[in-house]
């Protein structure tokens, strides 16, 4: 028998070639769901960022209030806020994940587990949802598909909770991690402060987003170097605009002067945006069902198995 698979054309249109936009339709009318999380110490501007990142876009959903003009409180737990974003045709849901900042426990020896248990419970609850016998067609994605990870503009490099938190994150999510009120280095400073960073991600090995993998075209392998040598992402957030010789734009006045957040000369904050939503996104999303979900499934279920076959192989009286 031959298996010969020689392109046919069929002799009138059939009109196969369309699939490519139906997908289009079918995707566009579901929309997309990006979850973003933003974790680290306390007081590194985590809230204002979020706040930054969809600067103008965001009205919170759930209370109709736009959150760019409500004040930043403390953060005390870990709060959710879904909002809509539209561009073209194309409707983004984002839920946007922040959480307490380490210091604001009580015992921060572990100030990380509550944000480790809330990721791996939206892989459970995926889970759970996928096994039931009647499949919803469509289930409900919580999981986190990026975490900001905030580390300090010390230039000394990263805190042990850092080093216990990052490798715990990088295990379960793609961490992406920058450095929080950049705002208080020098250009000079902020780049000795990546390496050294850049060089204890390599001491300890961390898994750092974003990934290689054999599907990458050479434009995209090259990206991602570009994208990892400026990882730490040095980003100052800011709530407001600010007003200095007649020209307004978002920032913050400084001790030497004023940082537009959105000119790349002075911080990297446009870097990451784009990232994020330009050239990423669809890549963060389907690492988190392929790798990190995917790991997360094959655990539970190799777990399942030997559960149900100790059970069956154990004596009656034990059962
Ligand atoms: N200098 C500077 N201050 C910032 C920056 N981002 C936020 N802040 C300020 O730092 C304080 C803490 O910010 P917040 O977002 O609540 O930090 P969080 O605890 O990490 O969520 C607030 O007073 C902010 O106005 C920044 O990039 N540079
Ligand atoms: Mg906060």
């Amino acid at each position: 028998m031959s298996t010969d698979t020689a392109s046919v054309h069929p002799v009138s249109y059939v009109g196969f070639d369309t699939i490519t936009s139906q997908i289009e339709n079918r995707l566009l009318k579901k929309g997309f769901q990006f979850n973003i999380m933003v974790v680290g110490h306390s007081g590194l501007g985590k809230s204002t960022l979020l706040n930054t990142l969809f600067a103008s876009h965001l009205i919170d959903s759930s209370t109709g209030d736009d959150i760019t003009n409500l004040p930043i409180t403390k953060t005390t737990e870990i709060k959710v806020s879904t909002h809509v974003l539209q561009e073209d045709r194309v409707r983004l849901n984002i839920s946007v994940i922040d959480t307490p900042g380490f210091g604001d426990f009580i015992n921060n020896d572990r100030a990380w587990e509550p944000i480790v248990k809330y990721i791996k419970e939206q892989h459970s609850q995926y889970l759970r949802k996928e096994l039931t016998t009647n499949r919803d067609r469509h289930i409900p994605d919580t999981r986190v598909h990026a975490v900001l990870y905030f580390v300090q503009p010390n230039s000394k490099g990263l805190t042990p909770l850092d080093v216990e938190a990052l490798k715990k994150l990088t295990e379960i999510a793609n961490v992406i991690p920058v450095i929080g009120k950049a705002d208080s280095l020098t250009i000079d400073e902020r780049n000795s402060f990546r390496e050294t960073i850049q060089n204890e991600f390599h001491k300890y090995g961390f898994n750092i987003y974003p990934y290689d993998s054999s599907d990458l075209s050479q434009e995209e392998i090259e990206l991602n170097e570009n994208i990892r040598s400026v990882i730490p992402f040095a980003v100052v957030g800011s709530e407001k605009e600010i007003e200095v010789n007649g020209e307004k734009f978002r920032g913050r006045k400084t001790r030497w002067g004023a940082i537009n957040i959105e000119d790349v000369e002075q911080c990297e904050f446009v870097y990451l945006r784009e990232f994020l939503m330009r050239t990423h996104l669809h890549d963060l999303i389907e690492s988190t069902a392929f790798i990190h979900y995917e790991a997360f499934r094959a655990r539970q279920l190799i777990a399942l198995k030997e559960n149900a076959s100790n059970r069956n192989s154990a004596p009656m009286a034990q059962r």
